[in-house]
């Protein structure tokens, strides 16, 4: 087959879910495919993530404008990836990197850089005449695989996602058992769909935060989780419960103590190991995402220590994100057991497949994730299935957005039982 190379790149801003800008790039190859990619945008962002590149100009969005990125994918990005192998996912993401220079991508931008790794990918998939995560396998050398993942399901959303008394970010369900992703999903739509039933007997807010969860205020943390284990019900050994804390979003470093609520109560992290070990034994936790603050390494790696694996999936995100390096760190201190993957916190296709690799060979579980600021873009849902990961993390099953991940997860997965 004669060599395809990109002939074009251009992007343009969108709003994501937010109604925030962001970036969406399209790339048109030598053979005429064309693809387009839309990057999301974090709330609670990890201090060590990749730069997202904002105009800062007060008189268009309130600062949150993303021309300059967009203005650098026209000119400077295009003019260096004019020509190039499209299939050469590596080079061409090198090529970026080369081109930034800085440690975070603060030069080009990461979302101006993401956007475009993401939309030559999605091209080429177009033009091998294959659907993206089958395209993504053959360019990064994966297995193929028909391993689906399990959806976790932000059903309760907190913290920065929502306008609610909730300090932790994410209550959620996991359908661990089922024989398809499709017979997941379901499971979990009825769940949320109880749980808004269970919230209006109560004359509570059954409005939605920002990943598609109920936001509403409540009287305790307990009460968030007795009310989720009420709308499993029967399904108990189905369905599991997780959290995401986010606990650098609450995590005071100079007196070292956290503020959780409601109630309010101020905590050392050895208090706050305790309470999560009694949420694990009480409602049969199945996993912690960011228990502890991002630089807190010892506190994660004591917490770990006193888990087993079967015990709680313990899993990295603002401590890691996505970084191949953090990744190694975790890994040397046996800080968690699994890794959240976010493309945009590192900000290329091929280094975010860099790191899966790396955690998988060290029997590190894998969730794809979304963020909360999206867009209907499910990329990450082709990747999921890509790279045979463990778990997809979209939010609730409500939300255009949201649900957009869960729809081309089923979608594919009909394609693959064909
Ligand atoms: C997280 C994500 C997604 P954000 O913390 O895991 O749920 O939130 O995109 O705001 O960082
Ligand atoms: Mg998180």
């Amino acid at each position: 087959m004669n060599q395809i190379k990109i002939k074009h790149i251009e992007a343009g801003e969108i709003l994501d879910s937010r109604g925030n800008p962001t970036v969406m790039a399209t790339v048109i190859l030598s053979n005429n495919a064309k693809a387009a990619a839309a990057v999301p945008s974090g709330a609670s962002t990890g201090t060590l993530e990749a730069h997202e590149l904002r105009d800062g100009a007060k008189d268009r969005y309130d600062g949150l404008g993303v021309l300059k990125a967009c203005s650098n994918v026209n000119v400077h990005i295009n003019d260096a990836l004019e020509g190039i192998d499209a299939e050469d996912q590596e080079n061409i993401d090198k090529t970026m990197i080369d081109l930034d220079g800085t440690e975070n991508k603060s030069k080009l931008g990461a979302n101006a850089i993401l956007s475009v790794s993401l939309a030559c990918a999605r091209a080429v998939s177009v033009a091998r005449g294959v659907p993206l995560y089958e395209s993504l396998q053959k360019t990064f050398n994966l297995k193929q695989s028909s391993k689906m993942p399990t959806p976790i399901m932000n059903l309760i959303n907190g913290g920065k996602h929502a306008s609610t008394n909730i300090v932790l970010q994410e209550f959620q369900i996991i359908p661990v058992l089922g024989n398809s992703a499709a017979e997941k999903i379901e499971l979990g739509a009825e769940i949320f769909h109880k749980l808004g039933r269970i919230l209006e007997e109560k004359s509570m807010d059954s409005d939605v935060g920002n990943e598609g969860g109920y936001a509403p205020d409540v009287e305790s943390i307990d009460q968030i989780f007795e009310m989720l284990i009420q709308s499993i019900g029967t399904n108990k050994e189905q369905v599991k419960l997780g959290i995401d804390a986010a606990a650098t979003s609450f995590y005071d470093a100079r007196s070292k103590t956290y503020t959780i609520a409601p109630p309010e109560k101020e905590l050392q992290a050895a208090d706050l190991s305790q309470l999560y070990s009694q949420w694990i034994e009480k409602y049969n936790l199945y996993s912690i995402e960011d228990p502890f603050d991002e630089e807190s390494w010892n506190d994660w790696a004591r917490f770990s220590s006193q888990r087993s694996e079967e015990d709680i999936i313990i899993i990295g995100d603002d401590l890691l994100v996505t970084n191949k390096e953090r990744l190694k760190e975790g890994i040397e201190k046996k800080a968690m057991n699994a890794i959240l993957i976010k493309l945009n916190q590192i900000g290329t296709l091929s280094e975010t497949v860099e790191t899966i690799k790396l955690a998988q060979e060290n029997d590190v579980k894998i969730v794809i994730s979304h963020r909360s600021g999206e867009t209907n873009d499910a990329f990450i849902s082709d990747l999921a299935v890509a790279v045979s990961a463990d778990y997809l993390k979209a939010g609730a099953p409500s939300r255009g957005e949201r649900v957009a991940k869960y729809n081309r997860l089923m979608e594919i997965e009909r394609k693959l039982k064909n």
